[in-house]
């Protein structure tokens, strides 16, 4: 089976593609190396060391024994995404290849309007692409839970039943982001629903929580690291709290400290992404699942951080709440569903603690590099002061 995975020299798509070669598919890959390109700009870097693309692919072979066949190149870009199309005819295709952070939405109108249009035109691409081309790919896009925001009742996975004035209808459940890149995911979503409306392609959006982990099994294996990002605009919450541990830095939950968000780790989102493809919804399907394991406070993991960083190193870790730089709910109900993937057979990995464990140890063999970029951790992208020209 040929998997293309646009993205692929992302951190998730990184991961993904050896979970994939493992596994036996035929893998493909792209990207325009825009995350690379950015993070630079913030100036930041990933903290565990990523070779150039090239390397990557020769270090990839090796260890493989098959070959990951990389187009460079932008999906926003039409032409791009239909001769790939034309050239390995993909039965699944992964749509990772999305600017994927809300703080770099929020610098500004430049970068709110980069986030619209790579994210937004890069899956209507996908669409036509897919639409001309092959109608029987399987699209597999990366969306988030952040599309739902954080409603006072309980979030299904997608879909909900509404009776409203003596009627009832199965509707798409009310997403309220946070981000323009939040809203640019939603946007993706409505536009995937309407393909699948128009012309029955079979699609998988994936609702996924905030990801944490410096691996998963391949990786333990292979030492062909993924990116691994702290900073304030391309961290993400779990990852920076160990990092700030580990560069002796307060862990900052933002605000309050009280909002709730689902997480799980590296290696269970490729398991679930896996999972996507290997339980495919029917053909003509557009199927949303959840994809977290559990969803947590933020001040239960700074707390769980702080513990766990004492107990392995038997020094304690500072936790400072900041001012929240985002316009978000710092208390309020979360109750998402996830019972979807549980049905297609996932099983989390692993538990928080644990996981943290292996973390905190893979990040203290480069504390030098936590602690050299210690200029960019503090938060600094503010949604309000967020401006146009
Ligand atoms: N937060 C802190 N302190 C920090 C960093 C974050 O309190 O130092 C808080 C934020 O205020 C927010 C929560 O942690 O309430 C999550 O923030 P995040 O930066 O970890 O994640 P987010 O911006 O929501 O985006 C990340 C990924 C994105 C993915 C999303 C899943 O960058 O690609 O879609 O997680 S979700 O959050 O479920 O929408």
């Amino acid at each position: 089976m040929r998997v293309l995975v646009l993205g692929v020299d992302g951190y998730i798509g990184w991961a993904l593609a050896q979970r994939l070669a493992h596994r036996g598919y035929d893998v493909y890959g792209a990207d325009n190396f825009f995350t690379r390109r950015r993070v630079k700009e913030v100036g930041s870097d990933s903290v565990l060391p990523i070779p150039s693309i090239g390397k990557r692919l020769i270090d990839f072979k090796k260890f493989y024994g098959r070959e990951l066949k990389f187009f460079r190149g932008n999906v926003s870009d039409p032409g791009f995404l239909y001769r790939i199309f034309r050239d390995i005819e993909p039965d699944v295709v992964y749509h990772l290849a999305e600017q994927r952070s809300a703080p770099y939405s929020m610098l500004g109108l430049k970068q709110a309007n980069e986030t619209m249009v790579t994210n937004i035109v890069s899956t209507l691409n996908l669409i036509y692409a897919a639409k001309d081309m092959n109608p029987d790919v399987h699209i597999i896009k990366l969306g988030t839970m952040g599309e739902y925001g954080t409603p006072n009742i309980d979030i299904p996975e997608g879909f909900f039943e509404v009776n409203f004035r003596g009627r009832k209808d199965i509707l798409p459940f009310p997403r309220n982001a946070g981000s323009w890149y939040h809203w640019t995911k939603v946007h993706d979503s409505n536009n995937l629903m309407f393909a699948n409306r128009l012309w029955k392609l079979k699609i998988t959006d994936v609702m996924q929580g905030v990801v944490y982990g410096t691996g998963t099994k391949e990786i333990e294996n292979s030492h062909l690291y993924t990116r691994f990002d702290i900073d304030e605009v391309w961290g993400t919450a779990l990852n920076r709290f160990a990092a700030q541990a580990v560069a002796g830095l307060p862990i900052t939950p933002y605000g309050k400290g009280n909002q709730k968000r689902g997480f799980l780790s590296l290696e269970d989102s490729i398991t679930c992404l896996t999972i996507a493809l290997e339980k495919p919804p029917d053909d003509g399907e557009y199927r949303v699942l959840n994809q977290f394991d559990q969803y947590y406070s933020i001040n239960e993991l700074a707390e769980t951080t702080g513990e766990v960083y004492r107990e392995m190193t038997g020094r304690p870790a500072k936790i400072e709440h900041v001012p929240n730089p985002r316009v978000e709910s710092e208390d309020h109900y979360y109750s998402p569903d996830h019972k979807k993937l549980q049905d297609l057979g996932y099983k989390p990995s692993g538990e928080l603690r644990n996981d943290l464990r292996k973390i905190i140890g893979d990040l203290m063999e480069y504390k030098e590099k936590c602690v050299e970029l210690r200029n960019v951790v503090m938060p600094r992208t503010s949604w309000r002061d967020s401006s146009g020209l």
